[in-house]
């Protein structure tokens, strides 16, 4: 349905690498909407309920760490089929696994980006990075141009 929504979240790497206009524009030229956006330096808590499922994995306190080191930029995107969609724009965890085209392949940054990888867990990270109030419903004017 076209009110599928997924987090998104580019971490302190790809922000201080200057990334994340190029990253919002393929998600916007793709027909997908924004309907919340914040920077923000996560602190260990939030970052260690993100990444809960990873809390037996030898690399979850790097990972923490490094997601705590500088500014992530969270975002929720909206669109039909966007959860998987994204994870496909997206790449495969390993960069080097990563197609050309998808943004891991491109920019071939080890840890780079993170998006949800099911609708379910959408719902979850979203809840985690944002009130309610801070998500914006809206009807972009090109809708009729990207849906039928
Ligand atoms: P993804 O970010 O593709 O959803 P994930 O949820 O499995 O991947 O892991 C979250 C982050 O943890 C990922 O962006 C980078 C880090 N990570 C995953 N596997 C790793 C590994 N084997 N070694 C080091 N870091 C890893
Ligand atoms: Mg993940």
């Amino acid at each position: 349905s076209q009110d599928e929504r997924t987090f998104i979240a580019l971490k302190p790497d790809g922000m201080n690498r200057g990334l994340l206009g190029n990253i919002i524009s393929r998600f916007e030229a793709k027909g997908y909407k924004l309907v919340g956006i914040k920077t923000l330096v996560p602190s260990r808590q939030l970052a260690e309920t993100h990444y809960a499922s990873l809390s037996s994995k030898p690399f979850f306190a790097g990972l923490v760490d490094f997601i705590t080191s500088g500014p992530v930029c969270a975002m929720v995107w909206e669109g039909a089929g966007v959860v998987t969609t994204a994870r496909k724009m997206i790449g495969e965890t390993n960069p080097l696994s990563s197609n050309p085209g998808t943004i891991r392949g491109d920019f071939g940054v080890d840890v780079g980006r993170n998006g949800s990888d099911a609708v379910d867990t959408a719902t979850r990270e979203i809840g985690i990075w944002f009130e309610p109030s801070e998500l914006c419903t809206w009807s972009p004017t090109a809708s009729v141009w990207i849906y039928e």
